[in-house]
Order: structure tokens, then sequence, then C-alpha cells
């Protein structure tokens, strides 16, 4: 088994897009909502609202839509969304769980790591049930943990503040450039998920955690290991 070096005891990951595909559900009830605005949305565009708030969400397709809305019509707006979101993950199952998931996070604390769950979604604890992922980690912070959006560090400082443990003794998993750039900010190793032109800031950047073991990661980190997991395109 791994023996975790001094320096590391904590995991903490992104929800949407790192251990579920829910990504693509936001995606849709977004897509929805612009249609129904007469927004153009295109998928590449949904980059752009990762890690977003649902409210900023919003706003940023009134701001491409070059729609006005009163803050009551806002509301009403991302409540809607929300409704067809959480139908659309109403029905999720342990299967929507990206591969490789359990069996890094089961390593982890098999070998004494601590994990933690910091999502900006306020759905993340439904999701975390539905999927049954909640008893893999430690502590869950949700979209209502945080005041501060990423870039701000918040979030993730409240995780290693759960944890009981420094930020430099963490390694956060997002997919999202604020989210790398809210790590940084906090003084957290990054590990980007997904394709590598997309992340340029993170330290590195893997496809997912299939085939992904902790002494990978933990080489990616402090020994600049060049594997072929790290070059992810
Ligand atoms: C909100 C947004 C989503 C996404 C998540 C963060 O989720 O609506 O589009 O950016 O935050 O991954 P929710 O509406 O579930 O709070």
């Amino acid at each position: 088994m791994t023996d975790l070096s001094e320096k590391t005891k904590g995991f903490i990951f992104n929800l949407d897009g790192v251990i579920v595909d829910t990504a693509k559900y936001h995606y849709i009830a977004w897509r929805r909502l612009a249609d129904e605005m007469g927004v153009d949305f295109p998928i590449e565009q949904h980059e752009q609202l990762r890690s977003l708030s649902r409210m900023e969400s919003l706003e940023k397709i009134l701001e491409w839509g070059g729609l006005y809305m009163t803050e009551a019509e806002k509301l009403h707006w991302a409540d809607v969304k929300n409704n067809w979101y959480q139908a659309l993950v109403a029905n999720m199952t342990p299967d929507e769980v990206f591969p490789g998931v359990l069996s890094f996070l089961d390593e982890v604390r098999r070998s004494g790591g601590k994990t933690a769950l910091s999502s900006a979604s306020r759905n993340a604890r439904t999701v975390l049930k539905s999927t049954h992922l909640e008893p893999y980690f430690d502590v869950i912070l949700d979209g209502s943990a945080a005041r501060k959006s990423k870039p701000h560090p918040e979030c993730f400082l409240l995780a290693a503040t759960a944890l009981n443990m420094a930020p430099s003794e963490c390694i956060v998993f997002d997919d999202a450039v604020l989210g790398v750039q809210a790590a940084l900010n906090g003084g957290f190793h990054i590990i980007g998920i997904g394709k590598a032109e997309y992340l340029p800031d993170a330290e590195r950047v893997i496809p997912g955690f299939a085939d992904c073991h902790l002494a990978d990661i933990l080489d990616l980190v402090y020994k600049g290991a060049s594997l072929t997991m790290a070059d992810a395109e």
C-alpha cells in the first residue's frame, strides 16, 4: 500500500465533471433555459459556466444574450432551471460515477488519507446520495458553504479547515479554470481533470481516475513524473 508522504494527507474533490458526469445535466438544463430566451448556447460555451454558482451562471447567459431581468425574474428562472436539473438527476445511479473514482477514494482512505468533497452546487448532497458516494467522504461541503465564488479559495479553505489540515498538505482535483485558480490562490496542490489545453495553470492534468493510483498522483505532484496520464490532451 502507498505510504502517504508526510506532506499530503488531504484530498479535496470538486463534484460536477470530476466525480460524476453531472456537468452534462447542468448543460441540458441551462441549454433549455437559453433556448426559452432565444440565446445561442453551444456546448463549448458551457466551459465558461463550470464552477459558477446558479445565479452567476444565469447572469452569464443573460449577458451573452444581451438580456435584462429584475432580481425577482432571475430568482424565478434560476428556480425553473433547478427544477429541470433536479428532474434529470433524480434517477441517477452509482453507474454514473466516473471510472476509477471509487477505487481511488478507497485507496486514499486505506492509506490513511482524508477525503473532502467541495462543490459549488447546492444539489451536491442529492447527487452524492443517489450515486451512493456519501460514505466515501470525510467532509462534504456544498454550494451553501462558501460565500465567495471561485477563483476565491474559500470553498477549498473551508474543506482544509474541516479536515484539520493546511492547504499545502492537500491536493485539490478540479476540472475548471476557475477551480484551478481557486486552488492556487489558496496555496493548494492542484491536479486538473480533463484536457491539459483547457487547464494551462494546473500543476498537472489527468484525464480522470481510470487506472489512477495514489502513488501516480503523489509522483506527479512531488517528483514531477512525466506519466502518460499527465499528458492528457
Ligand atoms: C450550480 C450551477 C451549475 C454548476 C454548479 C457547480 O449548481 O447551476 O451550472 O456550475 O453550480 O458545479 P446548482 O444549481 O446545483 O447549485
